[in-house]
């Protein structure tokens, strides 16, 4: 039976081990060569008769050998005795040295090469955290009486805006790649209440930044029978603490592998009003957003203030958020929408929603948008829709602030850009 690497140490003295997984590394000494298998749990040391042929790194291979005790050896046991058996052709060469405890490698040779340069423990740990995230954001919200849902990639409308639409052939009729469930989560809440969505979103933004993809990872949130964004927020909260336990759950080898400190998530979230953020990021109090800098001038006043790598922005401009953003019935030039900024980066945008036929209908008018697209949309809002709310997290900027990556595809599997449609 096959045993993990990190499972050796508490192998039986003496007992015969199974190991699978790639020769990490090869050493060949005067009197013995080392061999480092690697495996999904971690590494393992081999010990071989010097002039021993090892397949070359990367190979996946078998080891069937001894346990043995040796202190000098990782955790403190070591497999000798050892038959080693190649499971595939010889490995080409790497272009990066993959057992070198740091990955030393340019972005665009770290991407080219992805299927290869994700198997370093380092860069592996990274995804890893979003693999826990992600179970902290389900196991969170299956707690409270959410229902996963999946949704149709293929849309009749653009959801947020014209801007940064694919347009697809469907089989003759225009199409777009959806921007975003928003749609279809709001209907779905007619349905269940509470549903939530982990799926790929598709942006065709045509800047190279930092912090865009051309398709990134949605994780959506929607929830009915809210008395007003305020009890979104507190989801979110909630939301975002059970990611960071999910990261210390399952992930707390990877948070060590990379040396990273996790957030703590305050009980109740810093809470800004827009025109309070424009202040404090020193920007004209007419500004219809933030731009990049303000908001890490927030990050860096939410530190300061009281001690988060979180803040909450409300009450963004009506004009500037999308349609269905319910606004401020006392002052409607103000909406009841929200972004939350972790670590002075956007990371979630959410609202109130409009929950009135009668209101879509006026705001489309108002904004001129024809109706025709929206209208299978629109009208599920005649069927008695709840007041409801929702929000949607970035997956990759997630991921890109909790290790504090300078660019979002460096913790991106295989990013899609302007550039980049392979690997
Ligand atoms: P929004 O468009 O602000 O809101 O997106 C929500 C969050 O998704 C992330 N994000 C991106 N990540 C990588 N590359 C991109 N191009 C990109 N664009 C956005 C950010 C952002 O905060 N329907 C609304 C959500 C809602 O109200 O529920 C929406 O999609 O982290």
């Amino acid at each position: 039976m096959r045993s993990l690497c990190s499972s050796l140490p508490t192998a039986e003295p003496g007992s015969v081990v199974t190991l699978e997984g790639w020769v990490h590394r090869r050493r060949e000494l005067a009197r013995v060569t080392f061999l480092v298998v690697r495996d999904r749990s971690g590494l393992a040391q081999v010990v071989l008769p010097a002039g021993t042929d090892v397949p070359p790194e990367e190979t996946p291979i078998r080891v069937v050998g001894t346990a043995t005790a040796n202190a000098q050896a990782p955790g403190g046991v070591e497999v000798t005795e050892a038959t080693v058996t190649a499971l595939s052709e010889p490995a080409d060469t790497p272009v990066v040295e993959l057992w070198r405890p740091t990955l030393d490698a340019s972005l665009p040779t770290l991407l080219d090469h992805a299927a290869t340069t994700w198997r370093h423990p380092q860069q592996r740990a990274k995804w890893e955290l979003a693999a826990a995230s992600l179970r902290g954001f389900r196991s969170t919200l299956d707690d409270q009486g959410f229902t996963e849902i999946a949704t149709p990639k293929f849309v009749e409308s653009a959801t947020e805006s014209g801007a940064n639409v694919f347009a697809v052939d469907y089989f003759g009729r225009p199409a777009y790649l959806a921007q975003s469930p928003q749609f279809y989560k709001q209907q779905l809440v007619g349905v269940f209440e509470r549903v939530y969505e982990v799926g790929p979103v598709f942006r065709a933004e045509p800047h190279d930044t930092v912090r865009h993809l051309a398709e990134y990872v949605s994780l959506d949130v929607e929830l009915g029978f809210i008395r007003d964004h305020r009890d979104v927020i507190a989801c979110l909260r909630d939301t975002v603490a059970g990611m960071v336990a999910g990261i210390h759950e399952h992930a707390g080898d990877a948070v060590e592998r990379l040396g990273i400190t996790v957030p703590e998530v305050p009980a109740e979230l810093p809470v800004l009003h827009f025109r309070e953020a424009l202040e404090i990021a020193g920007a004209p109090a007419d500004e219809p957003d933030l731009n990049p800098g303000h908001e890490r001038a927030l990050g860096e006043w939410a530190m300061r203030e009281h001690g988060s790598d979180f803040v909450v922005v409300e009450g963004y401009p009506t004009a500037s958020r999308a349609f269905y953003s319910h606004p401020d019935p006392d002052e409607p030039h103000w909406s009841r929408s929200f972004d939350l900024l972790f670590r002075g980066l956007e990371l979630v945008s959410g609202a109130q929603r409009l929950h009135r036929y009668a209101d879509y209908v006026a705001t489309l008018e108002q904004r001129g948008y024809p109706y025709e697209p929206y209208a299978s949309y629109v009208e599920a809002f005649r069927r008695g829709i709840p007041p409801h709310g929702g929000f949607a997290i970035g997956l990759e900027r997630w991921v890109a602030r909790l290790v504090e990556a300078a660019n979002i595809r460096e913790v991106t599997l295989f990013p899609r850009d302007l550039h980049r449609l392979t690997p």
